[in-house]
Formats: C-alpha cells, sequence, structure tokens
C-alpha cells in the first residue's frame, strides 16, 4: 500500500490523449447547460453537478473492459456520459420527459442503463456500496472474469454499511473497486471535520484490502490506478480500494450557498489542477493538436450537448398511465 504520486509524463498516444480531451469537455459542458436548464425551471428537484471531478470517471473508464459494471450515488451524469450512455437520455431524463432513461420518472438521481450497465444512480448516501458488492458477487458466481467499479463519496466513506461491505468483499474475494471520490466535502461539512482518518486509502487495511492514493484531477495516473486495480480484480484477489483526491468547483447541489469555503479556494484548484487544462496542456505542448483542433472538439462537443438540451426540451412528459408501469422491473 503506497499513496500515488501523480505522474505528469505521458507515455500515451495523441488519439488517447485527445479522447480524454473531449470526454472530460462533455462532462463539463453537459453540467453547465444542466446548471443552466435548472436556472430556467426546466430541470425540478434536486442537481448535483460533477465539474472538477471529469478526471475520475474518464481514466477509470479507459481501464474498463466490455461487461464491467458501474455503480455510484446521486452525483451521476458524469458516470452515465463516460460509460457511453446517450446524453440526449440523460438531459431528457433530468427535465423529466419521456424520452429520459428512466422515462422522465427518475429525474438526475435515478436513472439506469442494463445496455451500458450503468447501475445507479442512488440518492441514499452509501447505499450503493453494498449494491456494488453484490453485482461483484453474481459476477463471481457466474464465474465471469467481469469486475464493477463501485464509486461513492468521502462522506459516505464514514458509514456503517462501507464496512460491512468491505468484510465482505474480502471473505469472499468479490471483484469489486471501491473507488472513493475524495473531492474535500460532504455537502458543507470538510473531510477534515468529519474523518478521524483522512486518508481514506487505508480504511480497507482492517480488512486486507490493499488501497491507494490516485490524484484524481490527473485522467493518466487515474487510468494507470485504474488498470493496477481492474487486474488485481481480474486475477481473482478480491477487492482494491482507490482514493482519488479530486474536488468539486459546484455547490454541493444547485440549492447550495457554499459558505463553508472561499471563492479562492475553488479559483486555486482550477488554476493549478483542472484535469481538462491539464490535458489541454499536454496537446499544445507535446504538438499533438493545435489550438485550432481543440477549437474543433470544443464546436463538436457544444453541439452534441446543444442538441442534447433540444432534445430534452423538445421530449414530451410521460402520459398519466406511465405512473403504473416499471413499478416493479
Ligand atoms: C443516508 C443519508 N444521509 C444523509 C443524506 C443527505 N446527504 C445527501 S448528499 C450528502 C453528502 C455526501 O457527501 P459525499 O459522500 O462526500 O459525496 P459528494 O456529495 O461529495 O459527492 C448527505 C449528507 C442522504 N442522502 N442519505
Ligand atoms: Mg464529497
Amino acid at each position: 500500500m503506497a499513496a500515488r504520486k501523480s505522474t505528469r509524463k505521458p507515455n500515451v498516444s495523441a488519439e488517447e490523449l485527445k479522447r480524454y480531451y473531449r470526454e472530460m469537455l462533455l462532462i463539463r459542458r453537459f453540467e453547465e447547460k444542466a446548471g443552466q436548464l435548472y436556472g430556467m425551471g426546466l430541470i425540478g428537484g434536486f442537481c448535483h453537478l460533477y465539474i472538477g471531478q471529469e478526471a475520475v470517471v474518464v481514466g477509470l473508464e479507459a481501464a474498463a473492459e466490455e461487461g464491467d459494471k458501474r455503480i455510484t450515488s446521486y452525483r451521476d451524469h458524469g458516470h452515465m456520459l463516460a460509460c457511453g450512455m446517450d446524453p440526449k437520455g440523460v438531459m431528457a431524463e433530468l427535465t423529466g420527459r419521456i424520452g429520459g432513461y428512466s422515462k422522465g420518472k427518475g429525474g438526475s438521481m435515478h436513472m439506469f442503463s442494463k445496455e451500458k450497465d450503468f447501475y445507479g444512480g442512488h440518492g441514499i448516501v452509501g447505499a450503493q456500496v453494498p449494491l456494488g458488492a453484490g453485482l461483484a458477487f453474481a459476477d463471481k458466481y457466474r464465474g465471469t472474469d467481469r469486475v464493477t467499479f463501485t464509486y461513492f463519496g468521502d462522506g459516505a466513506a464514514n458509514q456503517g454499511q462501507v464496512y460491512e461491505t468491505f468484510n465482505m468483499a474480502e471473505l469472499w474475494q468479490l471483484p469489486v473497486i471501491f473507488v472513493i471520490e475524495n473531492n474535500q466535502y460532504a455537502m458543507g461539512t470538510a473531510v477534515k471535520r468529519a474523518s478521524a482518518t483522512p486518508e481514506l486509502w487505508t480504511r480497507g487495511a482492517a480488512f486486507n484490502i490493499p488501497g491507494e492514493a490516485v490524484d484524481g484531477m490527473d485522467v493518466l495516473a487515474v487510468k494507470a490506478a485504474g488498470e493496477k486495480a481492474v487486474a488485481h480484480c481480474r486475477a481473482g484477489k478480491g477487492p482494491y480500494i482507490l482514493e482519488m483526491k479530486t474536488y468539486r468547483y459546484r455547490g454541493h447541489s444547485m440549492s447550495d450557498p457554499a459558505k463553508y469555503r472561499t471563492r479562492e479556494e475553488v479559483q486555486k484548484v482550477r488554476e493549478t489542477r483542472d484535469a481538462i487544462e491539464h490535458v489541454r496542456h499536454l496537446l499544445l505542448e507535446g504538438k499533438h493538436a493545435t489550438e485550432d483542433d481543440l477549437k474543433a472538439i470544443d464546436r463538436e462537443i457544444k453541439q452534441i450537448v446543444n442538441e442534447a438540451a433540444d432534445f430534452a426540451r423538445e421530449s414530451p412528459e410521460p402520459p398519466l398511465d406511465e405512473l403504473w408501469t416499471d413499478v416493479y422491473a
């Protein structure tokens, strides 16, 4: 077990770097648009944006293979886009329309895709952790070598059910990667105020689960750590913990007044650690792309996001008789 230092020397192709740039940018622009639609009253209920944390899901999806599974909390839009779900279906779910992934009946926090092995979207803090171990149990039982990425926050990491799950996951050697997205805050509570031991990657020690801390703002470091964890799980060696040191730029949800931190703190992370700027820098410095190439990617992403927003506005609300469908899966 060792803390991982960020690897700034890229050992990746130009195409790969461009792919990460595009995928992270899609999440950021999608979330910005969701924030706008929320402000216009087109999205109701809770809406938790993922802006700032993009490198975590993009790096881990780069380490995943077909048939691997993922499950996460309510801060889930980035996970869905990163695993290839359709931005139109995600945005339409946010606006509560029939074209959404849950036919407009689930909203931001409750979306699923069997096709993409995305198992939600869970509003109860920590509830997805035992469910993630259950998905891994199913794979082990069926004799596949698939792994499950089980994402949860720094706040969730202090929940009792997490440790019951750690115990069973190690006991049964389940192929589950516990990804702790440590974005430094649980609503308005800083990690330092809530955690007796702030190095969350060590939390599996009592169960013999290996873990490491990763620079979650560096997509290449995330991918490398993800590959290591995946190899561990696929080899039948049981669970693995990855603590992603990341940061959320926006409030906890759209209704967060953000009085628990300074603007300067957020600005400093944006200026010194931003995941998208990091890859942009690698692309330009390495002469893998020109400013014009990147502008073309920006335009392409903007169009995808605008089309998703148009679809989400134009798709009708679910008819009343939809109330009686999907009650049991
Ligand atoms: C069991 C439970 N307790 C409390 C809440 C209210 N709540 C919603 S999100 C949240 C903070 C969780 O923070 P963290 O796990 O760090 O995830 P993040 O929001 O930072 O992604 C809390 C306390 C809840 N939804 N469920
Ligand atoms: Mg948090």
